[in-house]
C-alpha cells in the first residue's frame, strides 16, 4: 500500500516535471503594455472586534482563486493564483489604529499546478495538495492572525483574522505561508499590498494620489504557451531546488509595462516579491532618486540613491523627480535587465507634492537596553557533491523544541552568524528591529569550534538601512546584528529567511514570546 502511493507520488511529480521549452523573455516586444495598479480593496461591511464585541471595524472577504491573466500582449493568458481575480490582489488602504478584519477564503481547486516536493517537512503526500494560509508581512497582529505556517486551510474553508494595525505607516504585504509549498503558492500569484498610513506620513505632502503607485517586482520563468514554469531538480523523489532566478520580471502583473507619467515628482512603493532573487534597481538615465523609506516606514531623511539593493520581501518607498526630463522614456533595471518604462509626457500639472528635508525621527536603540544576545547560525546543508540539501538555522529544524522565548517588552540582540556562500533575507514576524552592523569573521573557527573570530572591520548599516526593518540582508560570511525590542503580543510566532525555497526546506523556526 505504501509503495504503490510512494509511486503514485513519483509518477505525478515526474509527469509535472517534463521539461518544457522556456520562453526568452527578450524575445518579447517590450513596453507595449501599460503598468496595471492593482484595485484598492473594499470593505464588504463592518463587524465586531474578538473579544470586544462593541468595536466593528471594516470587514473584507478576499477569495483566493485560479484565474487567467494577459502577462503580456503576445502571450496567450497565464494560469494564476491570486484574490479576488488578480495578482497582485488588491491594495489595503488603512490607517495606523483602524483595525480591520479579512477573511481570507480558499476558493482554489484541488489540485497544484506548481511541483510539489512531498519530502519537505509539512508537504507530505497524506496533506491535501492545495492548502493556504495568510501571513501579512510586517504586521503587529496577534498570534492567531499571523498565518502561522501550519494553520492552513483547504478548499472549501477560510480563516479570518483581526489586524490591529498600531503601528506606524508603511508598506506591508500579504502573501501566502504555508508550510512546505510557500514558495509554490507565492509563485502562483498569491501576494498583494496593505498600506498604513498617519498623520505624519500625511503632513509631509508627498506625492499622492495617481502620482503614488506600488511596484511589485517578481522574477518568474515562463513556456512558449505563456504559463509559468517552476524548476524541478531532475530528481523526481526530491524536485526541491535551492533557489529560483527568473528571466522576466513581473511588475504588478506585467512583463516590461510602460507608465506614462508627468515630468513631476512621484512615489512609488516598491516590493521585491520574488521568491530568491535580489534586486539590483538603476534608472537607465542614470538619474539619482530618493529613498524616503523601509520596510517599516519612513527613514530619518531621505537617502540620495543611483542604485537600490532589494532583497526578497523588502520594501523601498521611493521618490523620483522626472521634473527636468520631459519627453524622455527612462527604463527601470534590474541590472542588466530592463523591467519597465516611464513615458515622460512634455507637460504636467501643477507640482503639489514635495519632499522634505525631513521625515521622521528614528530613534536608535541602546545596545544596553538589549537584556539577551543570541547567537544564530544561518546553515547550508550540502549532500555529497555540495548540492544544498537543506538550509537550516542554527542547526535545528521546524519541529525541533522552539529555542528562541524571548520576553514581552524586552530588547535583545540577534547576531545572525552565516556560515554559507549565500545571502539569506532573514524576517522576523511581529516585531520591527534596527540593524547594528555587519563584520566578517572566520568560518572555519566557527564551524569547527564554535568560536567566533572576526576578520574586519565592523561595517555599519547602509544609510537606507537605518530606518526601522522586518527583513535584514544576513550576507554570506558575515554576522550581521540586529536589535529588537519584542512588544505587542504573547505566543507562538516564527522568523525565517525570506529566500521562499530556503524557507520550505528548514530555514523557519518558531518563536515564543513569552509574558513578564
Ligand atoms: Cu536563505
Amino acid at each position: 500500500m505504501a509503495g504503490a502511493l510512494a509511486l503514485r507520488q513519483n509518477m505525478q511529480v515526474a509527469d509535472k516535471a517534463v521539461a518544457r521549452p522556456v520562453l526568452d523573455a527578450n524575445t518579447l516586444l517590450p513596453f507595449v503594455d501599460a503598468l496595471p495598479i492593482p484595485a484598492v480593496a473594499r470593505p464588504n461591511g463592518t463587524k465586531p472586534v474578538p473579544f470586544h464585541p462593541s468595536v466593528h471595524v471594516p470587514f473584507y472577504r478576499l477569495a483566493m482563486r485560479e484565474f487567467e491573466s494577459k502577462v503580456h500582449r503576445d502571450l496567450k493568458p497565464t494560469r494564476m493564483w491570486g484574490f479576488g481575480g488578480s495578482s497582485p490582489g488588491p491594495t489595503f488602504e488603512t490607517r495606523s489604529g483602524q483595525g480591520l478584519l479579512v477573511e481570507w477564503a480558499n476558493e482554489l481547486p484541488r489540485s497544484h499546478f506548481l511541483p510539489i516536493d512531498h519530502g519537505i517537512h509539512g508537504a507530505e503526500a497524506n496533506l491535501p495538495e492545495v492548502r493556504a494560509v495568510i501571513h501579512l508581512h510586517g504586521g503587529k497582529v496577534p498570534p492567531e492572525s499571523d498565518g502561522y505556517p501550519e494553520n492552513w486551510f483547504a478548499p472549501g474553508k477560510s480563516a479570518t483574522y483581526f489586524y490591529p494595525n498600531e503601528q506606524d505607516a508603511a508598506m506591508l504585504w500579504y502573501h501566502d505561508h504555508t508550510l512546505g509549498i510557500n514558495r509554490l503558492n507565492v509563485y502562483a500569484g498569491l501576494l498583494g499590498v496593505f498600506l498604513i498610513r498617519d498623520p505624519v506620513e500625511d503632513a509631509l505632502n508627498l506625492p499622492r494620489g495617481r502620482y503614488e503607485i506600488p511596484l511589485v517586482l517578481c522574477d518568474r520563468m515562463f513556456d512558449k504557451d505563456g504559463q509559468l514554469c517552476y524548476p524541478v531538480s531532475g530528481n523526481p523523489r526530491g524536485p526541491w531546488v535551492s533557489e529560483f532566478a527568473g528571466n522576466a520580471t513581473l511588475v504588478n502583473g506585467k512583463l516590461f509595462p510602460y507608465l506614462d507619467v508627468e515630468p513631476r515628482k512621484y512615489r512609488f512603493r516598491v516590493l521585491n516579491g520574488s521568491n530568491s532573487r535580489f534586486l539590483d534597481l538603476t534608472l537607465s538615465n542614470g538619474q539619482e532618486f530618493c529613498q524616503i523609506g523601509s520596510d517599516q516606514g519612513l527613514l530619518a531623511a531621505p537617502v540620495p540613491l543611483k542604485d537600490l539593493q532589494l532583497a526578497p520581501a523588502e520594501r523601498a518607498d521611493l521618490v523620483v523627480d522626472f521634473a527636468g526630463h520631459a519627453g524622455e522614456q527612462i527604463v527601470l533595471r534590474n541590472n542588466p535587465f530592463q523591467i519597465m518604462q516611464f513615458r515622460v509626457s512634455k507637460t504636467s500639472a501643477a507640482e503639489t507634492g514635495s519632499l522634505p528635508a525631513t521625515l521622521r525621527p528614528v530613534a536608535r536603540i541602546e545596545e544596553s537596553a538589549a537584556i539577551q544576545k543570541r547567537q544564530l547560525a544561518l546553515v547550508e546543508v550540502d549532500d555529497l557533491v555540495g548540492r544544498p540539501v537543506q538550509m537550516l538555522l542554527n542547526n535545528a529544524r521546524w519541529r525541533d523544541p522552539v529555542t528562541e522565548k524571548p520576553i514581552l517588552n524586552s530588547t535583545e540582540v540577534w547576531e545572525l552568524i552565516n556560515t554559507s556562500d549565500d545571502s539569506h533575507p532573514i524576517h522576523l514576524h511581529l516585531v520591527r528591529f534596527q540593524v547594528l552592523d555587519r563584520r566578517n569573521f572566520e568560518r572555519f573557527a566557527f564551524q569547527s569550534r564554535g568560536e567566533l573570530r572576526f576578520t574586519g572591520p565592523v561595517t555599519p548599516p547602509d544609510p537606507n538601512e537605518m530606518g526601522w526593518k522586518d527583513t535584514v540582508r544576513a550576507d554570506a560570511g558575515m554576522v550581521t546584528r540586529i536589535i529588537v525590542r519584542f512588544e505587542g503580543y504573547t505566543g507562538r510566532y516564527v522568523w525565517h529567511c525570506h529566500i521562499l525555497e530556503h524557507e520550505d526546506n528548514e530555514m523557519m523556526r518558531p518563536f515564543d514570546v513569552l509574558p513578564k
